[in-house]
């Protein structure tokens, strides 16, 4: 008798990513299957991909997935939560859609209290366009457009969303977590799970935001992408619950 020890999630699509090795995308996504799995919503869920590395989302995902402009996810995302209040809408978003291009829709969104959840990738770059610095990207880390370092006189702080959003009185659930381990990874799955649950209580505006690797524009090795989000990121951007 053969054992079943790995299966693919009903709402993963048979399909290869297109992701560089080590990027916490491929990771996330499977993530949001398997709860959406759990939570048996495969039939209510509506994703709002974003425009970044994960455009193409929908080629993945087994559920149904429609394409927002640049940053303009939680706008849209309102828009079909508020014809379709019986669906579980969410977004997925990476620092350049939602903390930089659509900071307005975000912050917005999540004031009016609007009952959707938002899926937040922090890898810290401008992923898809060749790895830009991000509002993000932390103080004296190298990017295609900070070769030096970010400079804190010239490009400012890194913008802490979810530490402005945890203020917001329409916000109800804000809990940062990383994808760097494989303890990290369950926490993340947990707090996905529970702003699935928040939306589908009805509680109002629930998000995660996740930190997570790019090797190819980090400049190295997947495994010290790892590291780095433990060792340095999380110093700027500390993991837990923000509200909630
Ligand atoms: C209105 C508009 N402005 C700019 C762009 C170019 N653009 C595409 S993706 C992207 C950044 C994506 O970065 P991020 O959201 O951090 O996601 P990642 O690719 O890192 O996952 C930009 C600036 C665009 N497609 N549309």
């Amino acid at each position: 008798m053969e054992k079943i020890i790995f299966k693919k999630p009903n709402s993963m699509k048979d399909a290869l990513t297109h992701y560089c090795a080590g990027c916490g995308h491929g990771i996330i996504h499977r993530l949001v299957c398997e709860v959406i799995d759990e939570l048996g919503i495969r039939e209510k869920v509506i994703a709002v991909a974003p425009v970044g590395c994960a455009v193409i989302a929908y080629d993945y995902w087994n559920f149904d997935t429609t394409e927002a402009a640049h940053g303009r996810t939680p706008a849209v995302a309102t828009g079909i939560k508020r014809v379709y209040p019986e669906k579980v809408v969410f977004t997925y978003q990476g620092d350049g859609d939602l903390a930089a291009i659509g900071t307005a829709e975000t912050i917005h969104a999540a004031n009016r209290g609007e009952n959707i959840t938002v899926i937040f990738v922090n890898n810290g770059v401008y992923g898809m366009t060749g790895g830009q610095m991000a509002p993000t990207t932390i103080v004296g880390q190298r990017t295609t457009t900070t070769k030096k370092g970010r400079d804190l006189k010239r490009d400012g702080f890194p913008l802490k969303i979810s530490e402005m959003i945890a203020i917001l009185e329409g916000a109800k659930y804000i809990e940062r977590t990383a994808v760097s381990s494989p303890k990290e990874i369950l926490r993340t799955k947990r707090a996905i799970k529970k702003a699935f649950e928040i939306q589908i209580k009805n509680e109002g505006f629930s998000m995660v935001e996740v930190l997570s690797m790019c090797p190819t524009y980090w400049g190295m090795s997947p495994e010290d992408s790892c590291k780095r989000i433990e060792k340095d990121i999380q110093k700027v951007y500390p993991l837990g619950v923000l509200k909630g």
